[in-house]
């Protein structure tokens, strides 16, 4: 068993107990019953039907719960279906602040669906500044939704800050902790009432599963997101419950080399001279350096640059590329590129997209855990440097 003090590197491979105690099999059994035969009637056993509960998935959810310092973890069939599942806590005429920059999915689902179906209403806020989150609440203000670093511009949030202000306000915090993991960062320790994830990146590490996951530090509300949970219905099934469980063994181990990797190719790209700016929060240059430095154990896999030059600049580099490949999604052991104009966030509209601040010439790399030194002669053959 991973005690509570134990290293991130043991309780990635131990947490949750989550070896099978009737056989002692070291992984847990994939359940795949959807229903589990009663005692007697008004006698259920432990699981009755795999939409509510399942063994498979719960021993990834304790798992979970204990990495993020949570008392609750619920597996969901996506990162989407995590993100809707936090939604449905609020009640219609609900107000949201959440980032200017994120995820251009859930961008999406906040602005074209629960904006329509949900009569929800939010306001997109800079948070790195903590004032401007504090000026955007309103009375009907329910839920700040938080991602740092932000997808794609790598923007860092105080979160202890935003959840200061939002406690005032008897408003909850989430965090889409999908970049940094629970191995750089653990919002609930710093006051977060949700942690959300796209267990689809870092957690699964291997673009083979999708999958989403929310944890809380509040029983009660761990209760109520599975009982909306058990009625919409968007679980992770016990065969994804099972890769996911599987993927985060190696989880510590993979984050290293994707931090050590991203961090040599941030510090390259940044002397390259067909590189405009680029984007890291572990750069002395990124504006959120010292906040990082603070509030994460690490600085995350993920690089993004302006390359000098047009859409055929952007096109050609991309094109070019041997080793990393030209995809969407992050967080693997390969490293991906793409342009999240037209890839991760061609779901929002382009003036708005213009006004998050991604350019055309943006390019988001995944960096994967292949020796640096390939990854870097690739990019240089990429960007055509003699
Ligand atoms: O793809 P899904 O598992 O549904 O997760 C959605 C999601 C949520 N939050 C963050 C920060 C994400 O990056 C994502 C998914 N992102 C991509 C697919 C992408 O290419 O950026």
């Amino acid at each position: 068993m991973a005690g509570s003090n134990s290293q991130f590197e043991t309780k990635v491979i131990h947490a949750g107990e989550t070896s099978d105690a009737a056989t002692g099999a070291v992984m847990p059994p994939i359940v795949t019953s959807t229903t589990f035969e009663w005692e007697a009637l008004g006698q259920p056993r432990e699981h009755i039907y795999t939409r509510s509960s399942n063994p498979t998935r719960d021993a990834l959810e304790r798992c979970v719960a204990e990495l993020e310092s949570g008392v609750r973890a619920l597996a969901y069939a996506s990162g989407q279906a995590a993100s809707a599942g936090i939604l449905d806590l609020l009640d219609a005429g609900s107000h949201v602040i959440a980032p200017l920059d994120f995820y251009g999915g859930t961008r999406r689902l906040f602005d074209q669906v629960r904006r329509r179906v949900g009569a929800l209403d939010f306001t997109w806020v800079d948070m790195t500044d903590p004032a401007a989150v504090a000026a955007a609440i309103r009375p009907k203000t329910k839920l700040v939704w938080i991602e740092t670093p932000t997808n794609p511009l790598l923007k860092v949030t105080d979160i202890a800050a935003i959840v200061a202000i939002a406690r005032q306000h008897k408003v909850l915090t989430c965090v889409d902790n999908t970049f940094a993991t629970p191995c750089l960062q653990r919002p609930l320790e710093l006051g977060a009432d949700i942690v959300m994830h796209s267990a689809t990146k870092y957690f699964g590490g291997h673009s083979d599963v999708l999958g989403g996951i929310n944890v809380v530090a509040d029983a009660e509300l761990g209760r109520q997101l599975h009982l909306l949970r058990s009625a919409s219905g968007g679980v992770l099934g016990p065969f994804d419950s099972y890769l996911v469980l599987r993927g985060i063994k190696t989880l510590a181990l993979r984050m290293e080399r994707h931090c050590s990797n991203a961090l040599a190719i941030a510090q390259h790209l940044e002397k390259h001279p067909r590189v405009a700016r680029v984007y890291y929060p572990g750069l002395p240059a990124h504006p959120q350096h010292a906040l990082a430095k603070r509030q994460m154990g690490s600085f995350g896999g993920i690089v993004c640059f302006e390359i000098r030059g047009d859409a055929a600049a952007v096109g050609g580099f991309l094109n070019r590329l041997q080793v990393f490949t030209v995809a969407e999604s992050l967080g693997a052991v390969e490293s991906l590129a793409g342009q999240p104009a037209t890839m991760s966030h061609s779901s929002v509209p382009t003036d708005e997209r213009r006004k998050m601040g991604i350019a055309e010439n943006l390019i988001r790399l995944s960096v994967g855990i292949e020796g640096l030194q390939d990854l870097l002669a690739d990019l240089d053959q990429a960007l055509l440097t003699p």
